[in-house]
């Protein structure tokens, strides 16, 4: 069996060691210096004769070996490694130091170093974390247990972040919908958003500031109660609970209050409560707030933390890829299929863009075409374009390399409509009246010619 061989500096290190305990195929040995005097730390045999070739000689590492050599003495780390390197050259070191920086270490072609308190210190401060977040969780409940009635309040127009929040909150009070319903003063607009709500099996319901009085508890999450307006409603400037991740906001009251304005969602915090109390994650809920994430730092782009991060690692092993593929790619309706194909007949791609438009179609359909849309060979850009109701709107997608997509689309429907987006995404509304005035009709040829010369001059215009 290949061992670990553990060389260890003076009786400090070696004691440390003895702690954290020797692992099966860990060999302990200790060089011992001269204020140590016999004590032997348990488990350690010493080096013979000292740090010289002869005592290194005798450890005879073989092939599949590996040492560690555990000091804070700059002179001693080179020396040991030098001995090494000689007697068995190529051996991987792992130098665990504190103090000695890593310029001071000898060249060697595959040794690493780590500061072992440092690591121990880390875990340390890590736990420290959990406990924090459990000591939340437990005021949450002592604070909730006695209400019979909670509104988990989210912002209007909830948006994924703040429906998995709302979810996972309910989770943790242990409460099913109709003792702790999530409830918003707006719908859920977005169809990728209305789609979550049904794969996930979720309510939102909207109320009325009167309906209030029916809840004798009421929470925020990725919402502060400012949020509302100049003047929210009486009951919610004073409530229960509030988690965010939003800027801090004054001028409301709540007994319980966790903004965290670095994080990139508040999923993130919601999953660092579930995490520290270890609740039972199941697939639905883990989707529900991986989802959240996603949509929240835009797939870990924007403003992402390292706690975003560590919280969509530990929820990527529990979440459902079969549902959220289901909650990103929603099915096509039939009718939406066969404007793609009419659609796909008549493109091609021009100058890098690919433009497929598709009539009058369900509005969600748009955006899943111009996703599908950049993968014809050349397209740089992919525009799906669509009547929806009295306006023509359309998806943009970019390869990420190229203009930013939310630029483009702004300057395309300039004095037209309303339009934005992202770097690689964006959204762009003409009413079809506005449309005609300008380009005379709105038929597919007039829309696919006037939208690829916007978007030609957009994208080319002003480039130096
Ligand atoms: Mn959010």
């Amino acid at each position: 069996m290949a061992r670990r061989i553990i060389l260890c500096d003076g009786a400090d290190s070696a004691r440390m060691w003895a702690r954290i305990g020797a692992g099966d195929d860990e060999e302990l040995t200790w060089v011992p210096r001269d204020k140590d005097g016999r004590a032997r730390p348990p488990g350690f045999h010493s080096l013979p004769g000292g740090l010289g070739a002869e005592g290194i000689g005798k450890l005879s590492a073989g092939p599949g070996d590996e040492f560690a050599v555990v000091s804070e003495d700059g002179p001693f780390i080179r020396n040991a490694v030098g001995l090494i390197e000689a007697a068995s050259p190529g051996i991987p070191i792992l130098v665990l130091s504190d103090r000695v920086d890593a310029e001071e270490l000898p060249d060697h072609p595959c040794l690493l170093r780590a500061g072992l308190r440092t690591l121990i210190r880390d875990d340390v401060d890590q736990e420290f974390s959990h406990l924090a977040n459990l000591r939340r969780v437990v005021e949450l409940r002592a604070l909730i247990a006695p209400r019979e009635k909670l509104g988990i309040l989210l912002q209007p127009n909830p948006d994924p972040d703040g429906i998995a929040c709302g979810y996972a909150l309910r989770a943790l009070l242990g409460r099913k919908s109709p003792t702790a319903p999530l409830i918003s003063f707006g719908e859920v607009k977005r169809p990728e958003n209305r789609a979550m709500m049904e794969v996930l099996g979720l309510e939102v319901r909207t109320i009325t500031p009167e309906e209030f009085d029916e809840f004798d508890g009421l929470a925020l999450v990725d919402v502060q109660p400012t949020v509302f307006g100049e003047s929210p409603p009486a009951r919610v400037r004073s409530v229960d609970v509030v988690i965010d991740h939003h800027p801090e906001r004054s001028g409301y009251d709540a007994v319980i209050r966790d903004i965290r304005p670095s994080y990139g969602a508040t999923a993130t915090i919601l999953t660092e409560y579930i995490r520290a109390c270890d609740l039972d994650l199941r697939p639905r809920l883990a989707t529900a707030l991986v989802y959240g994430i996603k949509s929240d730092t835009q797939l870990l782009g924007r403003e992402t933390s390292p706690g975003d991060m560590s919280a969509f690692a530990y929820l990527h092993a529990f979440h459902s890829p079969a549902l959220l593929r289901r909650i990103e790619r929603p099915a096509l309706p039939g009718d939406g299929l066969k404007a793609l194909g009419r659609a796909l007949a008549s493109t091609s791609v021009k100058d890098g863009i690919h433009l497929l438009v598709l009539g009058r179609v369900r509005e969600d359909v748009i955006p899943q075409v111009a996703d599908m849309g950049l993968q014809a060979e050349g397209a740089e850009w992919a525009i799906a374009a669509g009547i929806v109701g009295p306006d023509l709107v359309f998806s943009v997608r970019n390869v990420g390399y190229v203009r930013a997509a939310g630029e483009v689309v702004r300057a395309v429907v300039e004095d037209l409509g309303a339009g934005g987006g992202h770097r690689s995404m964006a959204k762009g509304i003409i009413p079809v009246k506005a449309f005609r005035k300008v380009y005379g009709s709105a038929t597919r040829e007039t829309i696919r010619d006037a939208l690829h010369t916007a978007f030609v001059q957009a994208i080319h215009g002003d480039e130096e």
